[in-house]
């Protein structure tokens, strides 16, 4: 594979999956041009590009390689950039297993966060529209009415699941607690793969300040109200001292409104 090629994600601003490729990408120095698609506009190109029917970000493209599902970029980016410092060999089985663990609930935290977020209609418009060219806004303003409906039943936003998702959510912070009991990396001695998903997993619910959205005062008191439940949790303190130590200011650059 020759390396002057451009290596393109594709992403949601608001999407933790995509947070945990751009922090793995960023931390390994590997080079990208984000491209940040704008929510419901990114369903066709993404089914398309990904050609496994599913609509998702965060996905890559290098040439003519597509990869989609972030477990599957970790993959497909250690064997086309390895070693990664991130995945240490004699350490991998655990830390594919944490990643596991941690991106399970990736879709219980977004349920928990939109279920008191949709009370907020011009914040989600806001985060929605963030990189999208002036047609798209219009597109999404105009349509949220049934964005909003196809979206809260895709992501089984109602009561009961919201419920279910909070008591999956809960497990994997308990876990997490007595985890860091044992040191700061969930595995050896430095930051690897395991950290980083756990951390961009919960970063929406721990709030850093980092983070361009879920770090501001809109986001932490309108969508993730909820989580109040682990305000004292030293489960998201270790993802917010995580953020600090190792993540920085996530945008330094803006990514393209594609
Ligand atoms: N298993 C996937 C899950 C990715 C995922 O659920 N992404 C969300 C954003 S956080 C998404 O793209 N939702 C929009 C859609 O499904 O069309 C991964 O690890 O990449």
């Amino acid at each position: 594979m020759s390396d002057n090629q451009v290596l393109t994600l594709y992403t949601i601003n608001m999407s933790h999956y995509s947070e945990k490729i751009r922090w793995l990408l960023d931390y390994e120095q590997i080079n990208y041009v984000e491209q940040a698609l704008t929510p419901a506009i990114h369903t066709l190109p993404m089914l398309v590009k990904g050609g496994r029917g599913k609509s998702t970000v965060p996905l890559v493209e290098k040439g003519s390689s597509r990869v989609q599902d972030s477990p599957r970029i970790v993959d497909w980016l250690q064997r086309e950039y390895g070693p990664l410092k991130s995945l240490p060999q004699d350490h991998l089985a655990e830390i594919l297993e944490i990643q596991t663990r941690f991106d399970s609930i990736g879709k219980a935290v977004a349920r928990y966060l939109y279920s008191p977020g949709f009370a907020h209609k011009a914040l989600i418009l806001d985060i929605w529209t963030q990189f999208a060219k002036p047609w798209e806004a219009s597109l999404v303003r105009g349509g949220y009415p049934l964005i909003k409906s196809v979206f809260k039943s895709k992501l089984k936003i109602n009561p009961r699941d919201v419920a279910i998702a909070e008591t999956k959510i809960d497990a994997q912070i308990k876990w997490l607690e007595s985890r860091i009991k044992l040191g700061f990396y969930l595995v050896g001695d430095s930051l690897t793969v395991a950290d980083i998903t756990a951390a961009a997993m919960l970063a929406p619910l721990a709030c850093p300040v980092e983070h361009p959205i879920y770090g501001t005062h809109d986001f932490r008191t309108k969508m993730a109200s909820a989580a109040k439940i682990w305000a004292d949790s030293p489960a998201l303190d270790w993802v917010r001292e995580v953020y600090a130590k190792h993540r920085g200011q996530v945008w330094q650059v803006m990514p393209n409104a594609s």
